[in-house]
């Protein structure tokens, strides 16, 4: 749905801007399997939208030094509207990740991963901001359910700067009650039994109870986990952080793992790097 839209959305580009496309660099340091999985859906929904993406993969070997320089340079393409770096970063160097994500110039941080926009959204500035990608497809999701936030009690568990900490700034500028939950919290079963809308981004295979979840509650899992599993080619399985078969008989929502949240964070990297060349296009109209 968000993808087909995308799609019309740059076709319209191309027409009023003669064959104009919006650019996206994915930069990787090193070659880590889930990386180059996630890496690879990135750049497949690209295609489909008519995005030009452009894999950079640098060697283990980098240095933070020749990481700022590259960001530096793809900072000053005028072809590229949209820059992320893929973390966990896999380097033999020591590198510091979160001086490379702020090198990021501030207009092109389609992962809003920066300290300008991470800022931004802490204050309610969602205009001019861009929202990093797996929150904002864990509200979009949570549109897709009908259920109203405003009012709402919300329940986060995860502060991180990818998904905990964006989403709980996200459901409060959308104005819900919000408890933000992490590993120093007590008593999860109860905080999370509070939750009209839960999000979960902990990292623990399967760690919410469905017997913890209020009945009705709208339950959005971002965990990607694996777990052994002998039955299944691989000989492991991916899992969520909520144990499913449980707490989907107490949800009136609840998104599954795989085929959930990750496949709307891909396709909001790309909504975000659509917004970022609109944006360029009205500056350059309107001078
Ligand atoms: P992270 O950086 O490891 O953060 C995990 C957060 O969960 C931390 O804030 C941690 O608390 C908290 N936590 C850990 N164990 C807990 C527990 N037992 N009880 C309560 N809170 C606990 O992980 P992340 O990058 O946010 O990722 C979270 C999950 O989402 C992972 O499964 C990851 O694979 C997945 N993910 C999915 C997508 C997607 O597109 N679907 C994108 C990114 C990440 P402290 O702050 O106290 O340590
Ligand atoms: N933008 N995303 C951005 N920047 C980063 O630095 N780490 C990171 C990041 N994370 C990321 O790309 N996550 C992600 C996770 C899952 C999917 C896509 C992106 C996804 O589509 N997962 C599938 C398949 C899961 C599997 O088989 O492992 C799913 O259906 O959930």
């Amino acid at each position: 749905m968000v993808r087909e839209r995308l799609k019309n959305e740059v076709q319209k580009m191309q027409g009023e801007f003669l064959g104009f496309r919006p650019g996206l660099v994915v930069l990787q340091v090193g070659d880590r399997d889930d990386s180059n999985l996630y890496i690879s859906m990135k750049l497949k929904a690209a295609a489909e939208i008519g995005i030009n993406a452009n894999h950079v993969r640098l060697p283990k070997s980098t240095t933070e030094d020749e990481v700022l320089s590259i960001i530096t340079s793809i900072n000053e393409n005028l072809s590229v509207h949209g820059l992320i770096v893929q973390l966990p970063l896999d380097s033999l160097q020591p590198i510091n990740s979160e001086r490379v994500t702020n090198a990021v110039a501030p207009h092109k941080d389609v992962d809003g991963l920066t300290s300008v926009n991470a800022g931004k959204l802490s204050r309610g500035d969602m205009g001019d901001c861009f929202i990093p990608c797996t929150p904002n497809g864990c509200m979009e999701l949570i549109r897709q359910t009908g259920v109203s936030v405003a009012g709402k009690h919300a329940v986060v568990i995860g502060r991180s700067k990818i998904v905990g900490a964006p989403m709980h700034d996200l459901l409060l500028w959308n104005h819900a009650t919000v408890t933000t939950c992490h590993s120093k919290t007590r008593d999860l079963p109860t905080q999370v039994g509070r939750a009209d809308i839960l999000v979960v981004g902990a990292g623990r295979a399967e760690m919410v109870r469905g017997e913890w979840v209020k009945e009705g509650a709208v339950v959005i899992d971002c965990g990607i986990n694996h777990l052994p599993d002998e039955t299944r080619a691989g000989g492991k399985r991916v899992v969520g952080d909520v144990h499913y078969p449980s707490a989907q008989q107490r949800a009136a929502f609840i998104t599954p793992v795989p085929g959930g949240v990750g496949p709307m964070t891909v396709a909001m990297l790309m909504e975000n790097t659509v917004q970022s060349a609109w944006r360029l296009l009205k500056k350059r109209t309107s001078r």
